[in-house]
Parts: structure tokens; C-alpha cells; sequence
């Protein structure tokens, strides 16, 4: 009886340990595909990501934009030749939009409030 209760428990563990490591290994992966699908940006201190980085993106692979505000002022995020306009993004909230051309060049991102602080190049090729 005692040994039934032994190897009940020891199944368990062995159970749970396994789960606990299927879970692991999967679950670094799925991050991983989450960063190479998407961009982000934060907008806060009045920049974007504190230094308006230059955003490269392949033309044959659009990706996911995903602009977070952190500033209690709302922004926007604007590319004119791409037809992409957030419009104002409150404090505290987030916008996901879609960014890609099929057509290779250099665009200006900027947010309409803070054109003079918040604006870099987002070059497709
Ligand atoms: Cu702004």
C-alpha cells in the first residue's frame, strides 16, 4: 500500500516535471517569433524609443508596428507617403498598425505633435 502511494507520487513528479519542461522549451521560442514579427516603439520623453531609430524593413516582408505611449501627452505616429496615420494615441495606450511598401525608399516617420522632437526614417529596400 505504502509503495502505491510512493509511486503515485513519484509519477507525479515525474508529470509535472516533464510538463514543466515542455513548457520551457517552448515558450522561449514562442517570444522569439514575436520579436522578429514586430517592431516596437515607444513614445515617451516626447521621442520615440529615446533616439527616433532608424527603422529598416525588407520590402518582401512587411511587418507589425506596434507604437506604445508612455507620456501622460498623446502622439501620433505619421509616415505621409505610406498612407499611415495612428491618429492620437492617449497616455497609457497602445496602436498596432501594419508597415511595408513594395516599393523600395526612404519615408519620414513623424508624430504630428512633436514633428520638431519626435520624427525619424523608416527606409524599405
Ligand atoms: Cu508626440
Amino acid at each position: 500500500m505504502l509503495n502505491n502511494l510512493i509511486a503515485i507520487i513519484v509519477i507525479c513528479f515525474i508529470v509535472v516535471g516533464s510538463l514543466w519542461g515542455i513548457g520551457n522549451l517552448l515558450n522561449p521560442e514562442e517570444k522569439e517569433i514575436k520579436q522578429a514579427d514586430g517592431l516596437l516603439l515607444v513614445a515617451e520623453n516626447n521621442l520615440f524609443n529615446q533616439t527616433n531609430p532608424t527603422i529598416h524593413i525588407d520590402k518582401n516582408f512587411p511587418k507589425k508596428l506596434t507604437i506604445i505611449n508612455k507620456d501622460f501627452v498623446k502622439h501620433d505616429f505619421i509616415i505621409d507617403d505610406l498612407n499611415i496615420n495612428t491618429a492620437f494615441i492617449p497616455s497609457g495606450q497602445d496602436y498596432t498598425t501594419g508597415l511595408g511598401s513594395k516599393t523600395a525608399g526612404i519615408f519620414e516617420y513623424y508624430c504630428s505633435l512633436h514633428p520638431s522632437t519626435m520624427h525619424g526614417k523608416l527606409i524599405i529596400s
